[in-house]
């Protein structure tokens, strides 16, 4: 990662502003929505503003585009990275104390899953945490009462855990989908749900496996999550991990990307439950 240490010197100064700004910070709404229609809360915006701020001192970032923004920013000619991030993914769960988190994907030449090089999660909990993947290796690190980043351990799945971590609404559910999850239970697997994808995607990472999903659903059939700045960013730690993440039946770093803010229907987990989702998707 020896390339992207300003850039993960950068996450580290933002994520401590950011931590300061969650625990201190006006948690009130904006008057603004971002471009998928949610009503940005002035957490959103300043966590924002933060992070371009900082990323605009780094010489090797080309190109950012926020999940807060319509338009993509051209930050350095002679850069190399593109960096697609959602600064505070979750921000509504601030106000009721439950963790979040910021995603940031890395790319190189083009913004699509399979430009995708490295990403970076920071989560938000009662600890603050990173997760750092190089497309070779996932490391965890934890902030220290200095705010430095202590390193904690490589993160490596099991080949298969006990989460099942089911978003969307179940009366929008298809029935193939229903049955995946409701099987599931049946065989023993345990209900764990926040609301929030980083916690919710790290719970499982940090358990051994498991299986998050957030499906293409009759109100959403492509889903609700976006590829670049949440899906493909956790596709590549979840492949690194030695799990895997796909949208149904293909790897989802394989899934074209038209537009800055597309979706795509996502599992990531563990090999056996991913193996799970192929059976009941190709029964579709
Ligand atoms: P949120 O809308 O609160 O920002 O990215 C969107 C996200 O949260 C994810 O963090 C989370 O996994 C998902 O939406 C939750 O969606 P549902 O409310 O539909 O469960």
């Amino acid at each position: 990662m020896d390339n992207l240490n300003d850039i993960l010197e950068a996450i580290k100064t933002a994520s401590i502003q950011i931590q300061h700004l969650i625990a201190h910070g006006d948690k009130g709404k904006s008057e603004q929505q971002n471009s998928t229609g949610d009503t940005q809360l002035k957490l959103d915006i300043a966590s924002d503003v933060i992070i371009e701020d900082i990323f605009a001192s780094v010489p090797s970032i080309k190109q950012i585009v926020s999940e807060e923004q319509d338009e993509i920013k051209y930050l350095h000619d002679n850069g190399e990275y593109l960096i697609a991030y959602d600064p505070l993914d979750g921000s509504s769960l601030v106000d009721v104390n439950l963790a979040v988190g910021s995603i940031y994907g890395i790319y190189k030449n083009d913004f699509n899953g399979a430009n995708i090089i490295a990403s970076v999660y920071v989560v938000f909990g009662p600890r603050v945490e990173m997760v750092v993947c190089d497309g070779k290796k996932v490391e965890l690190f934890r902030v220290q009462s200095d705010n430095s980043f202590k390193y904690i351990k490589d993160l490596v799945l099991n080949q298969t855990g006990k989460i099942n971590s089911p978003g969307s609404t179940q009366q929008c559910w298809y029935p193939h989908h229903k049955a995946m999850i409701e099987d599931m239970f049946k065989d023993g697997y345990i209900l764990s749900y926040s609301g929030g994808m980083v916690p919710d995607l790290h719970h499982i990472l940090l358990n051994g496996g498991g299986l998050f999903s957030y499906p293409g659903a009759t109100d959403k059939p492509k889903g609700k999550l976006r590829q670049l700045f949440e899906v493909f960013p956790f596709a590549l730690i979840f492949q690194t991990a030695k799990g895997d993440a796909i949208d149904g039946q293909k790897s989802l770093l394989e899934v074209p990307t038209t537009h800055i803010h597309d979706t795509a229907p996502c599992f990531f987990g563990s090999n056996k439950e991913i193996d799970i989702v192929k059976k009941y998707y190709a029964k579709r």
